[in-house]
């Protein structure tokens, strides 16, 4: 009887502190299931594919194998498989990689090695790349200025670095062997000290690597090392007395790291911790109220959470915890009614969500 009591105590001091932290969450935040997948999500991305179609569409690849478009048509969410792979895709991308075609092509890779490029509209495929590792992360930009074709990054889990050009035909080179897992990658002006683009990789190794190319030769160098293995890596404009681009990558140990170029050197400040891993980070300005882009993570604690800057000091805010655990999260405007921007995470929970300011 004594227990029993006891047992009641505990669950009412639960559910008062539940209702006391639940008061701390934001209010104007909401979160929409766009598509269940039979398997984990393993990669979401945003980008303008269909040019037109207002603004951005979202593609999520899964432990299936399955490519699935997700788009809103006439007001409702409308969803289309592109591709079914045999085996299980871990990394996705969009860009401009053919002239002829319009809108932005999708590539996607994963356990076979091979990179795939798709259609969204006739669902033509074509295999750019097959003798890779297991690929875990892919990127789209313009690296290499004797192409007129967009470059490719590609990762795998042995910790092999690709880079992916046309000339004529698809070719590829292997540009290094890091001593972990590769995961993740991006392209954009993060060098100042080098004209044009440059991609970034991260990995288990808790390296960032830089790759770009020099008088047409294809190079690498280490800008920075974590003090634990990364997991997702994104960038964007945060600091507003700072010409950005602004890098951030997220950690196995829950550390969310902020890197920028000054003077030609790269400096890192860690800005959150998190209680478990990160499989999830995004910049963009996702609630109006607050000024410039913010921070989105997600990560094995469930949680989507923002960071950003409140009278100088770094906050974190939850926003929404999902069903299970992390493993990608990628924001865009695919609400193009308001011009701020909206997220989409995948993971464990099977699911895509979409997760968006509402005024
Ligand atoms: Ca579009
Ligand atoms: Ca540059
Ligand atoms: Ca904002
Ligand atoms: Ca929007």
């Amino acid at each position: 009887m004594k227990n029993k009591n006891m047992c009641v105590l505990t669950g009412l001091i639960f559910i008062l502190i539940f209702s006391l932290s639940g008061q701390e969450r934001p209010q104007n935040w909401r979160a929409k299931t766009l598509w269940e997948s039979k398997e984990k999500i393993q990669r979401v991305i945003v980008a303008d594919i269909d040019p037109e179609h207002e603004g951005d569409e979202i593609i999520s690849v899964a432990a299936n194998g399955e490519v699935v478009y997700s788009y809103m048509s006439s007001g409702k969410w409308a969803n289309d498989i592109l591709w079914s792979d045999s085996e299980s895709l871990t990394g996705a991308a969009a860009g401009e990689l053919d002239a002829a075609h319009p809108g932005k092509e999708i590539i996607v890779g994963g356990t076979k090695g091979v990179v795939e490029l798709i259609q969204f509209d006739t669902k033509k495929h074509e295999t750019l790349f097959d003798k890779g590792g297991s690929l875990h992360g892919l990127s789209v930009g313009e690296l290499n200025a004797a192409y007129p074709s967009k470059e490719v990054v590609a990762v795998d889990e042995d910790g092999q670095l690709f880079v992916l050009f046309n000339d004529g035909d698809w070719k590829s080179k292997l540009l290094l062997k890091d001593t972990g897992r590769l995961r993740d990658t991006v392209i954009g002006d993060f060098d100042r000290t080098h004209l044009g683009l440059e991609a970034l990789v991260v990995g288990s190794s808790a390296k960032v690597i830089q790759v770009y190319t020099e008088n047409g030769d294809w190079k690498t160098k280490i800008i920075n090392q974590a003090s634990e293995g990364l997991g997702r890596i994104a960038a964007g404009e945060i600091l507003r007395n700072f010409r950005g681009p602004e890098v951030v990558t997220v950690g196995d140990k829950g550390g969310v790291y902020l890197l920028k170029q000054e003077k030609g050197i790269w400096k890192s400040e860690k800005i959150f911790k998190d209680s478990e891993g990160l499989r999830g980070v995004a910049v963009a300005d996702v609630q109006p109220n607050l000024p410039g882009n913010e921070v989105i993570i997600y990560g094995y604690s469930k949680n989507v959470i923002m960071i950003y800057l409140k009278n100088d000091k770094w906050t974190a805010e939850t926003l929404w915890t999902d069903s299970d655990r992390a493993h990608s999260l990628a924001c865009g405007n695919f609400f193009p009614s308001n011009a701020w921007k909206e997220c989409v995470v995948g993971g464990y929970s099977k699911k895509v969500t979409a997760i968006f300011y509402k005024k």
